[in-house]
């Protein structure tokens, strides 16, 4: 696999296998310099971004771009709400919003056919709302309830849907590599040209479960797109911190595997990376380690203030909003005006209204069903009953 230039120039390409293997830090930072602001203190990743972009020069429609803003439009405005309804307490326990990630969501979910298979972290909203799922059957996911896609068994972390092919938010960090090459294997197996794009924060790259999924989904060549999201921060630890390697696609060096990384805020690349990515899956049966570049606007979960974050910091991502920079983009190349803007504004609204108002409205579980899909089949000798109640004990008295 040799090194591939994006036709727009802006995604810094990371190398090709055989090139990672020798590819040095040093020289990975020289093209990490060549799209990036000054960097003046700036992460190794501030040093990737490329925030400008000319729409007119894409080969995608115009139709599709607008059906992109709308995308990130609905993840933008979806998780501001759901923001607020945790603080209203309609949802509880853990609630990770993917607030300035949206160009790297659609980017990426935008690449994949639906017959492709998604495994995500616990940060996930966003991914099902790019794959199609209902807002309202996830909204209600999140406020608990019966209807809800994983019918209120799940919550925030744990959306999953077989038909959307969702497998699933985990929340035991790097819980899903593993599953995710065991998805490709199962693929590879029956000799199918599905891909599975496994998504990880970059505090993931750590966990020794993306080590041994790496190198055997490169061993045994599996179609598995193991994508990497660098919001720059796993809870309250900067990459630089964390990693002995910031330049996280280059950890792909050890497994000899193709590896890419894009600047996240801007979703032509990342679309076109996974595009990539999902071309060497399908038809050469070979896994990818991507990286995208981005940042998260606010704290880890949403009861954590990130006091541990810079205000400059904060601010330099904030101005290089990805929902903002696109529409920006859309304007100059007379794709939108604003008057559109306005109505795709109130049309998505109306949307996250709606899913607000059925997830209030619906029903909870009922607690006679609490354990009703524990487990895929029965357990013998163990009745599913509510805890005191003695389940799996009858026999033992009788
Ligand atoms: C095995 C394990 N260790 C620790 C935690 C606690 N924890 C939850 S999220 C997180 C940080 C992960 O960061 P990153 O992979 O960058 O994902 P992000 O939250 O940025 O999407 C940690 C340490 C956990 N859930 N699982
Ligand atoms: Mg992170």
């Amino acid at each position: 696999m040799t090194s591939r230039k994006t036709e727009r120039g802006k995604a810094t390409r990371g190398d090709g296998r055989g090139a990672t293997a020798t590819a040095s830090p040093k020289g990975a930072e020289r093209s990490t310099r060549r799209n990036g602001p000054a960097d003046n203190g700036a992460t190794t990743a501030e040093r990737q971004v490329a925030p400008e972009y000319d729409l007119r020069k894409s080969s995608e429609s115009p139709e599709t771009l607008v059906e992109f803003y709308r995308q990130m439009m609905l993840i933008r405005r979806f998780e501001e709400k759901t923001g607020e309804m945790y603080t209203r307490a309609k949802i509880g326990g853990y609630c990770h919003l993917n607030l300035g990630e949206e160009a790297t969501i659609v980017g990426a979910m935008s690449a994949l056919e639906p017959r492709d298979y998604i495994f995500t972290n616990y940060r996930e909203h966003g991914y099902s709302l790019a794959r199609g799922m209902d807002p309202k059957r996830v909204m209600a996911e999140l406020f608990g309830k019966e209807t809800g896609i994983s019918r209120g068994r799940g919550g925030s972390m744990h959306l999953f849907d077989v038909e959307a092919r969702f497998m699933g938010g985990y929340a035991i960090v790097g819980g899903q590599l593993p599953l995710a090459t065991g998805a490709g294997l199962a693929i590879s197996y029956r000799g199918g040209d599905e891909v599975v794009l496994c998504q990880m924060g970059d505090g993931t790259t750590n966990i020794g479960a993306f080590h041994e999924s790496l190198n055997i989904a490169q061993l045994w060549k599996l179609p598995v797109i193991f994508f990497i999201v660098n919001n720059q921060y796993g809870m309250g630890t900067t990459v630089e911190k964390g990693s002995a390697l910031p330049e996280l696609y280059q950890k792909a060096c050890a497994h000899n595997m193709r590896s890419e990384r894009v600047d996240g805020n801007d979703l032509l690349a990342v679309r076109e990376a996974t595009q990539r990515a999902v071309e060497v899956a399908r038809t050469e049966k070979l896994p990818t380690l991507l990286e995208a570049v981005s940042y998260r606007f606010r704290g880890h979960s949403v009861v954590d203030p990130a006091r541990y974050r810079p205000e400059d910091e904060v601010q330099r991502w904030r101005a290089l909003d990805p929902v903002l920079a696109f529409a920006r983009s859309m304007r100059e190349a007379g794709f939108l005006d604003e008057a559109r803007i306005t109505e795709i504004d109130e049309e998505i609204g109306q949307v996250v209204e709606d899913s607000v108002r059925f997830a209030d409205e619906s029903a909870d579980p009922k607690p006679d069903q609490l354990f009703t899909f524990d487990y895929a089949t029965d357990v013998p000798n163990v009745d599913r009953s509510l805890p005191g109640d003695h389940a799996g004990t009858k026999d033992k008295e009788a």
